[in-house]
């Protein structure tokens, strides 16, 4: 039976060290760290995030600016709005809520974020300084499931990892963190001719699809580290994730539930690039 990876637990623990780091930022510098999160329309998963990442600013000691703004938000209006708060000095980390709605191109949205108050790093500047690995900010998510791997004591180099899924917010960059820590890495997606192979390769096996019990028990070698990036509603409208919790806990040693696992984290990465993002122009 597997070793539950308690992403609530890990979560508070990053939490509880950021507001002790801020406190003491805060009297050396007199500067309260601020989070900008833009929510565009009223999918409510995202409302439940940007709603966990208003607690947690409150609960840390950052300052939180929220715009939500309607569906029918155009274009211009959204750039104007990232374009005064990366003016703002109160403002060091900018976050607009993905997905955003069809009309709106998402990638000059994230092209308009000054990389300096990028929280999320997916500002070209920075994917392109993860690559090199040499950066600020890490992604939330693959930043989180890192810190999961780490606190559970497992160690990456020369394990076989597999990512399923290749997004550019998920799948790549996790990728390349587990690259940078010396994992022989593979990345599956839709195309992938024998996905069951491929997944029951790995030593460590990271699901970021977002299709509910898509990583069945087969698929899961015996002993392997299990982290479920999928945030999916199953069909009696619960939380689950892309692994099929119930039976690979029985083959996996170690592994991440949904909710409660690599969700939390991700907000608790935010909180430290938040304070990173503040310290950096503190700096100037
Ligand atoms: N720009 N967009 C931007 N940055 C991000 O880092 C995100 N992401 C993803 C979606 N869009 C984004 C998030 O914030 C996913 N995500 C996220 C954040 C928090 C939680 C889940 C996804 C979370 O709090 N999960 C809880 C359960 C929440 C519930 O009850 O629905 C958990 O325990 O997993």
């Amino acid at each position: 039976m597997a070793t539950l990876i308690n992403g609530k637990e890990i979560s508070q623990k990053v939490r509880g060290e950021v507001k002790l780091e801020t406190e003491a930022f805060k009297k050396e510098t007199g500067i309260t760290p601020g989070l900008a999160v833009i929510l565009v329309g009223d999918d409510p998963a995202s409302k439940i995030y940007v709603g966990n990442k208003k607690k947690a600013c409150d609960e840390v000691g950052f300052n939180s600016f929220e715009y939500i703004l309607s569906e029918s938000t155009e274009q211009g209006e959204l750039i104007s709005l990232i374009e005064k708060l990366n003016a703002d000095p109160s403002v060091h980390g900018i976050l607009c809520q993905l997905p955003l709605p069809k009309h709106i191109d998402e990638r000059e949205i994230i092209a308009a974020i000054s990389p300096k108050k990028d929280v999320d790093a997916f500002h070209p500047v920075n994917v392109g300084k993860i690559m090199i690995g040499d950066y600020d900010f890490l992604p939330c998510t693959p930043a989180g499931v890192m810190e999961l791997i780490h606190s559970a004591g497992i160690s990456v180099a020369g394990k076989k990892c597999t990512v399923v899924g290749r997004s550019n917010i998920v799948g790549k960059p996790m990728a390349m963190l587990l690259l940078h820590e010396n994992g022989t890495v593979t990345i599956c997606h839709s195309k992938t001719t024998d996905l069951a192979k491929e997944c029951r390769d790995a030593d460590i096996l990271v699901a970021a699809v977002g299709r509910a019990k898509l990583i069945t028990a087969d698929m899961i070698k015996e002993g392997a580290a299990v982290i479920d990036v999928g945030m999916n509603r199953d069909e009696n409208g619960k939380l689950c994730g892309d692994v099929d919790f119930s039976e690979a806990e029985k083959k996996a040693s170690y592994i991440t539930p949904v909710p409660g696992g690599v969700g939390p984290m991700t907000i608790a990465m935010l909180m430290r690039n938040t304070l990173t993002a503040a310290k950096l122009s503190s700096k100037g």
